[in-house]
Formats: structure tokens, C-alpha cells, sequence
């Protein structure tokens, strides 16, 4: 069959589907996930903060609490936010950094920036009165908005900063948790947010030699900047006559190359996967137009967002960029059929995307080789797409070298640099873009010892995978929420999400005071609901995943019963910002087991 069957350019959709299968195959490992390791042994010093004053120190504080907020990124920004608007001021949120920003305190690296546009992603815009200065923000301005909103709601005062949740124990006597930390701390908590961000372990690829590099070598969320010189703007004179190795090519490599070209003598790219790179457009804001919208806007824009990319047809395109175009096709229109991940119309329109990519290498890489091993060839949704309108122009520089390595990865790391097909390239510095544990383990990702009632851990109770009502909740673990998108609906506009939970979370919190109950948790019965209804609605989108290339995003291939319950909630974000909302309009009358306050 061709495409001729449909409209659009020609294109043998047989050999085409042969050749996502094989590219499919060559990347297909039996470690799966298990092929990355977190930043242990020699590479735990990665994880020292580099932006942090390195001799604070201050005595082990003892208090209580009615709410713990663990992590100051932007989900628990809008934790403490929607708490602060209901008067719950008996706040402490903990933070492993130096200052407020989760996500974006601690990648800093050249080129970073916002991959969704930023007036439905920088929350509480309305709130704040700021204004972003484009389309696509720096990462250096989300970090100063994340301080602006915690300054706006007061939340300096009511954080520790630079200290590590580590153990949470339940004590259903005095029915609080203990909280415990690096820095000694104790914190009695009625209630505990664990808001510990999506993106916050950093992995590394298990490629044998890697510890024997001699040079130096760093993670792109612990970018060494005394090395390289310069800042997240770019100036990176420090790597003037050096040769520099990068390893990655999803969101964050394509964002730090071309700065990294710009100063390196040398940049060797090493590639295993080709990510898809769409236009980009970015424009400084419209001011003017900014200041005329009506209250209410920035929530109407999030929603016609997330229920246009999760294929509910919208008659306006708000943010009308790359990402939501693919949805605009015009067999994406009647009755919300591109909801179905699997259908015939989703398929086509995605083929004919990913083919508009492939030709857009072709129109900017000059080297017909460069270019051909540049092109991705996969389902468009099978990774989070890329967007830049620099990146595939770097290929054009002579001081650029392409390292594809055919679906492989590196072989091996020596003293001097990286092997791949047998020929070293030597090199001063390697910087590994290669991402974050994402959805695999909330033990490991978070760093949390969790430990409930009748001493159950956390880890233990989702061994095989979470059991949860909504994603936030776990019988068993009373007064403790997960902010997190494991059995939860997602926008690709996390915020969105994020959003939607906080919410919930603080009108449940809030209810439970006003009502002086002890404790809250999911009924048995709802939380088997939830995690059959998770499973049932995830199988569509767990059968679009098991033909993709591997990624984080599919277990790296790996298809077994603990993807499957770490999987977001398949129903789509919309039905799922209902359920929540239905809770809170309800007075949160179902689902969940009370529990009166014990008078101490
Ligand atoms: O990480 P990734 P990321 N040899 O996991 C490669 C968010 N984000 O940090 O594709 C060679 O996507 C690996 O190759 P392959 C965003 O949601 C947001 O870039 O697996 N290469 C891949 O290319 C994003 O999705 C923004 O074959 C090896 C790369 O390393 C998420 O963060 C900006 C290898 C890892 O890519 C993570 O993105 C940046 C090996 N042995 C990030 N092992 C915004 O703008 C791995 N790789 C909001």
C-alpha cells in the first residue's frame, strides 16, 4: 500500500512499516531499564550540587507540622500555593536544593528552555502578573518565575533548604508521620505532599569503562560550568580547543549541542536514536496582547491544550504550534476519533508528521550521509518530540562530527574517550545527556524510605508495580499523596496536571482539618477500581508502546506487569481532572475512609 490510498506525499507505507520494525529491532536489549545506572561509586560526586553554597550547616530542627511538602519544584510551588489560599499555614517543605525550582534549579545547561509554550506551562500567571518574555521560555526565567511565586505566596519562611527528606515512618497512635532528614531534622506531619518531580534521579548509561575516563565528564542537570566557562546563555570559552563527546540526543541534547558547537574545537555527537526535530518558532511575547486577555484565560488555554493533544477536537488551536498541529489534521476533527491512539486516521496523520521531519533534515544537512543517519523512523508519539530551529543546522559546521552508532549506543569507555565500532575517539570531556529514572521506581526516584502502617515500606507494597487511587493516594500509607503521573491523566503540558492534582490535594487536606479527621485513605474497594481501571484504559496506549523504539517512555521496550501499573491512567487527562473535581464537589463523600482525629 502507498499513501497514494490517502492524500499527502507518496510514500510506500509497507516498506516503510518494515523499516520501523527493524530500526525497532536493533534497538530492542534484554537489560531494558536495567541498562542505566543512577550516579553511584565514582559518580556519585555528580551528584553534589554545584550551584549550592557547600558549607551550610545549621542545627536539626524539631517541630510539627500539619503539611510536609517534600520537593520545591513546581508541584510542590502549587501544593503549598493552594494550601496557602485555603489558610493552611502550618507548612514546611523540604528541598535537596539551594533555592526553589526543582527541575529547573538543577538543569542549567547551555540552550535549555521550555519545550511547551510557556503561558499554559509557568503556572499562576494570572496570579503573579508575569508576563514571559516568549513563546518558549529560558530555563533561567522559569527558575527566577518559581522564585517570583514563592515569594508572592510567602513560602520562603516555611522552607529547609539544601536538606533531604530521607525516612517517613507512620505512627497511627498519634496518627501523624515522622519525618526524618540528612540534616537530623524531626518533623511531625499530619499530612506529607511528596512532590518529588518527574525528572529528579539522573541516570547513566551502564557502557562498560565508564568509570575510566581520565578527563573530565559530567551529567547535562549537573552542568560543570567551571569547566566549560560561560552560563545556560551560552559564551562557553572554557571549551576553546577542546574535544568534546556528547552521548544523547533526546530533549535535553538537542537543546545543548548547538551551544556546545559554538565553542568546542571539536563536538563528536553520539548518537543511538534520531530524535524527531520540528519547527520550533519561537517569538518574544506580544505584550500588548498578553494584557488584554480576560481573566480566566491562562486555564482556558491549559484545557484547550491538554483536550486538543489528547485528541478531543476543539473548534479554536489556542497555542497553535508544532505540537498541537499534528492534532488539527482534518481527520482528527469528527467526533474526537484521534483520541484512539491506535486508529487508522491517528496512524496516517503520524506518518505524514514524521515524514515532514525526515524532509526536513533533508532541506538543512548538507552531508547526504549526516542527514540520511539523522532521520528518525518511528511513530511520531513513540518518544516526546523535539523541537529546534538550530540543531540539525550544527551538522553543517566543520567542527561537528556525527558519531551514529546504528542503534547500538557507545561501546565502551576508556581513559581517553569513547568506542564505537571498534575506532576510539579521543576526546577532553564527555557529557552524558542521557535523562532521568522516569515512572520506574518512587523509591529510587525519590530517594524516600516510606514506612506505613503496621511497618509495611512503600517499596515493598508497589514491588510489582503502584497501587494507588488517582496516582496520589495508597491504602495503607494514610495522609501521604504522591504528586507524581503513574496511574494519573497526563497532559503533555505537566503543569496541567500538576495543576489539577494540587488542587484536589488541598481541598482534601483542607477538608480533613476543618473536619478534624485523624486520617484519610483510599477504600480498599476504590483503590482496586482505580488499578483496574488504569490497566483496562492503558491497554490501547500499551499496544501503541509495544511497537515503538525503545525509550523511557515504554520501559525501553520492555513490556511486563509493573510498566503496565506504572503507567498513566489511560482514560486521558480530561475524564480524569473530572474525577477529581466530582471528589471535591462531593465533599470527597466517596472513595475515601475518615478516620476522626485522636484527642492526644
Ligand atoms: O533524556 P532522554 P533527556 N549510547 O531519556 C541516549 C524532559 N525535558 O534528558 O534514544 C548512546 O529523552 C538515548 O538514546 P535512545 C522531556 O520530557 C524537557 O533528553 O534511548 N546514547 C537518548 O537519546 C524529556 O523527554 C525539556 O536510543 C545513549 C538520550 O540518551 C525528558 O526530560 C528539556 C545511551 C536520553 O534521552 C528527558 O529528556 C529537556 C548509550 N549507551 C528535557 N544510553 C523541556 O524543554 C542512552 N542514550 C521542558
Amino acid at each position: 500500500m502507498t499513501s497514494h490510498d490517502h492524500d499527502g506525499p507518496d510514500i510506500d507505507l509497507d516498506a516503510l512499516a518494515r523499516k520501523y520494525v527493524e530500526e525497532r529491532e536493533k534497538r530492542l536489549r534484554a537489560d531494558g531499564v536495567g541498562q542505566y545506572q543512577s550516579l553511584s561509586g565514582k559518580f556519585a560526586s555528580f551528584d553534589t550540587d554545584p550551584n549550592a553554597p557547600p558549607d551550610f550547616d545549621r542545627d536539626p530542627v524539631r517541630r510539627q507540622a500539619d503539611v510536609v511538602v517534600i520537593g520545591g519544584g513546581y508541584g510542590g510551588l502549587l501544593t503549598a500555593v493552594q494550601l496557602r489560599k485555603r489558610g493552611v499555614n502550618n507548612i514546611v517543605i523540604l528541598e535537596k536544593g539551594a533555592d526553589f525550582g526543582g527541575t529547573w534549579y538543577w538543569n542549567r545547561y547551555p540552550g535549555i528552555r521550555c519545550d511547551v509554550e510557556s503561558y499554559i506551562y509557568m503556572p499562576l500567571l494570572e496570579e503573579t502578573g508575569y508576563i514571559p518574555s516568549e513563546k518558549y521560555a529560558r530555563g533561567a526565567e522559569i527558575y527566577e518565575q518559581c522564585r517570583l511565586i514563592a515569594e508572592k505566596f510567602d513560602l520562603y519562611r516555611d522552607t529547609l533548604f539544601q536538606t533531604l527528606a530521607e525516612t517517613l515512618a507512620w505512627h497511627e497512635d498519634r496518627q501523624c508521620w515522622d519525618v526524618a532528614t540528612n540534616r537530623g531534622d524531626t518533623i511531625e506531619a499530619r499530612f506529607v505532599v511528596s512532590a518529588t518531580g518527574l525528572y529528579s534521579s539522573p541516570k547513566l548509561p551502564g557502557i562498560p569503562g565508564i568509570e575510566q575516563f581520565e578527563g573530565p565528564s559530567f551529567h547535562t542537570s549537573r552542568w560543570n560550568y567551571d569547566f566549560t566557562g560561560g552560563n545556560a546563555e551560552g559564551n562557553l570559552t572554557g571549551l576553546a580547543g577542546k574535544k568534546v563527546g556528547i552521548i544523547g540526543t533526546g530533549s535535553t541534547g538537542i537543546q545543548c549541542v548547538p551551544p556546545v558547537a559554538e565553542y568546542a574545537e571539536q563536538l563528536y555527537l553520539f548518537q543511538r536514536t534520531p530524535a524527531s526535530i520540528d519547527v520550533r518558532g519561537n517569538r518574544p511575547s506580544d505584550v500588548e496582547w498578553f494584557k488584554s486577555l480576560p481573566p480566566g484565560w491562562q486555564r482556558e488555554r491549559m484545557m484547550n491544550f491538554t483536550a486538543l493533544t489528547s485528541g478531543v477536537a476543539q473548534d479554536e488551536d489556542m497555542v497553535n504550534d508544532s505540537m498541537t498541529n499534528l492534532f488539527r489534521q482534518p481527520d482528527a476533527t469528527p467526533g474526537g476519533r484521534f483520541q484512539d491512539i491506535n486508529s487508522e486516521e491517528r496512524n496516517k496523520a503520524e506518518i505524514l508528521r514524521m515524514e515532514t521531519v525526515r524532509q526536513r533534515v533533508d532541506s538543512i544537512v548538507k552531508d547526504r550521509k549526516t542527514a540520511e543517519a539523522l532521520k528518525p523512523y518511528f511513530h511520531y508519539f513513540c518518544k516526546r518530540p523535539g523541537f529546534s530551529d538550530n540543531y540539525l543546522q550544527v551538522f553543517n559546521r566543520p567542527n561537528v562530527t556525527l558519531v551514529d552508532t546504528a542503534g547500538k549506543g557507545v561501546e565502551r569507555v576508556t581513559p581517553r574517550g569513547l568506542v564505537v565500532d571498534g575506532q576510539e575517539h579521543e576526546l577532553d570531556c564527555i557529557i552524558y545527556a542521557t535523562g532521568f529514572d522516569f515512572m520506574t521506581s518512587y523509591a529510587r526516584e525519590s530517594g524516600l524510605t516510606v514506612i506505613g502502617r503496621e511497618d509495611t515500606s512503600l517499596e515493598a507494597h508497589w514491588k510489582h508495580g503502584a497501587r494507588t487511587l488517582f496516582g496520589m493516594q495508597t491504602r495503607g500509607f494514610p495522609n501521604f499523596f504522591v504528586l507524581t503521573l503513574v496511574q494519573a491523566g497526563v497532559s503533555f503540558n505537566y503543569l496541567h496536571t500538576a495543576d489539577a492534582q494540587s488542587i484536589y490535594l488541598a481541598d482534601l487536606i483542607s477538608h480533613c482539618l476543618e473536619n478534624n479527621f485523624g486520617s484519610v485513605e483510599p477504600t480498599a474497594e476504590a483503590e482496586d477500581e482505580w488499578v483496574n481501571l488504569c490497566l483496562e484504559r492503558s491497554e490501547a496506549r500499551l499496544k501503541f508502546l509495544a511497537n515503538c523504539t525503545p525509550s523511557y517512555l515504554n520501559y525501553e521496550g520492555q513490556q511486563s506487569e509493573e510498566f503496565a501499573l506504572n503507567s498513566p491512567f489511560g482514560g486521558g487527562p480530561l475524564p480524569y481532572f473530572e474525577y477529581l473535581e466530582e471528589m471535591s464537589r462531593e465533599g470527597f463523600a466517596s472513595r475515601l475512609e475518615f478516620k476522626a482525629l485522636v484527642e492526644s
